[in-house]
């Protein structure tokens, strides 16, 4: 324990250089031989206790909040991030949109107080600055449905060309995820209201954590995890966004994954997952495929900098988004929520540089080279982008 508290101190106060993004990084140290989950415990342990006396290094308190009036445009991962009203950002599990038309980012996420009261938009022409938008789907709504839901996570804007609609999916549930269903929102502008338009289970499947990805030819496809978050499952939308297509191919079959991203570079497709282990965080892994519906290949964990234990927590967060940035190819902000259990509503964002490009980190089980880019996400303690 003395030991953890001190390799914990040194870790988060003193080991990282502040730098912009991209940059080339060393390779890290090869990943030990045992058991990850045996590497991490004693971390997962400390995290998940709310009377831990390193709460505070998981969890810092307003002090060193990252404050828009300040001006700085550093991102601090996992320190309490406030909107330009002072109050502290609430979009937990969500995604970006960047709306052409109005030249603007709309963040969109879990608006909670503890249990979520509905969807959060905030907006942005920095990334950084976040004026609030108010509840753009109140939970209310969803609860009037015939079979009362719950739980609203993971929502997801994506923008319909054809129709000129904003259209969110998230995942809907009851108190026990026995529910299991996708929610499906639309509305006229990016700061909404939305208007909520049901609930299904998407292809007949119970559908839990999920995410929608809009490729460049404007074909939206869903991914969720399903069979009780053994498999996920991939298809596409309809033209209007409103529903599923019939086909859907099963992916990561048997490998229990969740909190899924999807991104794209250079026609390949990129997807980080999480494994299933409720609030705590865990490993990080990303996929990649030449074709969206698969085959899906592992690449292995993009995580690289700071201690083994961090980078086997996804430096204490599970993924929600991935980002690409404008006029920086290959470039991408990693989205993550820090959750945290005890406050849910407390939870914290961990936004870190992403890059895709050099050679593959992981030897696949035959001991060669993967055929894929490397993907990493680069651990820093502060940093920022290069144009703010
Ligand atoms: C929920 O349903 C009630 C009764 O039909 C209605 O009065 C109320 O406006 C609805 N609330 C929302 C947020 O849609
Ligand atoms: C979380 O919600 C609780 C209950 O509404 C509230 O007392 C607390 O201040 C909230 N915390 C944050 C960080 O918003
Ligand atoms: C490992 O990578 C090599 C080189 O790309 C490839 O030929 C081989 O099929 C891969 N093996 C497995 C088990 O994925
Ligand atoms: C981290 C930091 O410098 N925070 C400061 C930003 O500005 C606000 C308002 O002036 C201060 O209260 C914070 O301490």
């Amino acid at each position: 324990m003395e030991g953890l508290l001190l390799m914990l101190q040194l870790y988060f106060v003193a080991s990282h250089r502040n730098v912009n993004v991209p940059q080339p990084s060393a390779p890290p140290p090869l990943r030990h031989k045992h058991s990850p989950q045996a590497a991490i415990k004693p971390l997962i342990d400390e995290f998940l206790d709310a009377n831990s006396p390193l709460r505070h290094l998981f969890f810092p308190d307003i002090k060193s909040a990252i404050h828009p009036a300040n001006g700085s445009h550093y991102y601090r991962p996992g320190h309490i991030w406030l909107d330009t009203q002072g109050n502290p950002i609430q979009a937990h599990g969500g995604g970006v949109l960047y709306d052409e038309t109005s030249h603007t980012y709309y963040w969109y996420g879990e608006y909670r107080q503890v249990g979520v009261i509905g969807v959060g938009c905030y907006s942005s022409k920095d990334l950084w600055t976040w004026q609030n938008q108010g509840i753009v789907l109140s939970a209310q709504q969803i609860n009037n449905e015939t079979h009362k839901s719950n739980m609203l996570e993971r929502p997801k804007v994506i923008y319909n060309d054809k129709t000129g609609k904003y259209v969110m999916w998230m995942h809907v549930d009851d108190v026990h995820y026995r529910k299991a269903a996708v929610g499906i929102a639309i509305s006229d502008r990016p700061t909404g209201p939305f208007q909520y338009l049901g609930s299904r289970r998407p292809h007949g499947f119970d559908s839990r954590d999920m995410t929608i990805f809009k490729d460049d030819n404007g074909v939206a496809y869903i991914i969720y995890s399903s069979k009780m978050n053994t498999e996920l499952h991939i298809g596409p939308l309809t033209e209007d966004y409103l529903d599923v297509k019939p086909n859907m191919r099963r992916i990561l079959v048997g490998q229990r994954r969740e909190a899924p991203a999807v991104f794209k570079y250079q026609g390949t497709y990129y997807m980080i997952t999480s494994a299933c282990t409720g609030w705590a965080p865990n490993e990080a892994k990303v996929d990649a495929a030449e074709s969206i519906m698969g085959p899906w290949e592992t690449i292995g964990d993009p995580c690289i900098g700071g201690k083994e234990m961090f980078r086997l927590t996804t430096f204490l967060s599970q993924s929600t988004f991935v980002l690409p940035l404008l006029g920086l190819p290959g470039s991408y902000i990693f989205m993550a929520d820090r959750w945290n259990p005890a406050e849910l509503n407390d939870s914290r964002y961990v936004w870190l540089p992403l890059a895709i490009g050099g050679p593959s980190l992981e030897s696949n089980s035959s001991g060669s080279q993967s055929p894929w880019p490397r993907v990493s996400i680069h651990w820093h303690k502060k940093w920022r982008l290069p144009l703010s």
